[in-house]
């Protein structure tokens, strides 16, 4: 069951993310256009600061992919698939305010509160998911049942609230202060990361293959997919975290700069973290068995490059 199937050889990866960046960064400015009245002009810049900067999509090539691979149109998940990177930009935003992590730069900008101030900050989030439940809610002309919609948006609310990034951040919070020392705390970390990362990924490629028109085994087969995968992508940004602060510094002090955060290389070492992300992407691609085997690739390769990625 757990064997993956071999995808087409001669697949471009880098050409495939490319193309589909290329067609979601396009998406994302059109949902977004620039306020001519003076009184909004502020809140929707903000709004766009955020949305349009430089983020690898990881989420909406997903969602893209999930709904291609049943047989649905890139299309009719596009508004969708835009939707979940406004949730996650909503997110990035709310997570880097003073009252949250207080961070000063991300994507290689200043964050949206040191721009624009933490008052129109809150609220260009607030809009985000505003925006990105209307998205996903307006039909699109190809006729996707209205039930799908409904369901789409019901896998959004849940990766939003308590069951997703909202609970995620509140867990990590209530574990502040709280020492995990030689293994213990592993459950505390998987149910922040589940939290604050697999649930979005999941719903990005959910939501993909709800819309695209997946059968309920379909959806189930790839929502077990992407919680694999979404789990990997903590793990291998937590073993990046430290390889490239090691790098930088000099190994102790890179150990000293995670020293207050529960990582896995922290709970487990670096090596069994390596490896744990292996078994991950093993299991992740298993999941993938049964489907078309040349509409596979994009998510076979998927998963090679979040368990391979160097940043
Ligand atoms: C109500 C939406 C909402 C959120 C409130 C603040 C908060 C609760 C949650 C924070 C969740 C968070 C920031 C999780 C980290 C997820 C993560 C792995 C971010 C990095 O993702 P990448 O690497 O980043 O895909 P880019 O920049 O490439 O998009």
């Amino acid at each position: 069951f757990l064997t993956a199937p071999n995808p087409s050889e001669d697949f471009d990866f880098i050409l495939y993310v490319a193309n589909k960046t290329k067609s979601i960064n396009k998406a994302l400015n059109d949902f977004v256009p620039l306020c001519t009245h003076p009184l909004l002009h502020k809140i929707r810049e903000a709004m766009r600061y955020s949305l349009l900067s430089n983020g690898k999509r990881v989420r909406p090539v997903l969602c893209l992919a999930a709904c291609e691979l049943v047989g649905g149109r890139e299309s009719v998940a596009m508004p969708t698939a835009c939707a979940v990177e406004m949730i996650h930009a909503s997110s990035l935003i709310q997570d880097d305010l003073p009252c949250m992590d207080d961070d000063n730069f991300r994507r290689g900008k200043p964050t949206n509160h040191k721009v624009f101030g933490e008052n129109i900050a809150v609220l260009a989030a607030d809009a985000l998911i505003a925006l990105a439940v209307k998205e996903t809610a307006t039909p699109v002309s190809s006729g996707v049942p209205p039930e799908r919609h409904l369901r789409a948006i019901l896998e959004l609310a849940r990766a939003v609230g308590t069951e997703g990034l909202v609970g995620g951040q509140a867990a990590d919070l209530a574990g502040e202060g709280i020492s995990f020392e030689n293994g213990i705390g592993l459950d505390h970390l998987e149910f922040i990361h589940i939290h604050k990362t697999a649930v979005l990924l999941e719903a990005a490629v959910v939501t993909g293959a709800i819309i695209g028109g997946g059968t309920d085994e379909e959806i189930e087969r790839l929502r077990r997919y992407a919680r694999c995968v979404g789990l990997m992508f903590q793990v291998v940004d937590d073993v990046l975290d430290v390889t490239k602060s090691s790098e930088e510094l000099g190994k102790t002090a890179g150990k000293d700069l995670i020293a207050g955060k529960l990582t896995y290389p922290k709970v487990m070492g670096v090596e069994k973290s390596r490896e744990y992300a292996k078994s991950l992407n093993k299991e992740a691609r298993g999941y993938l068995h049964g489907f078309e085997s040349d509409k596979v690739a994009p998510l076979l390769f998927f998963a090679d490059y979040i368990v391979n990625r160097q940043n």
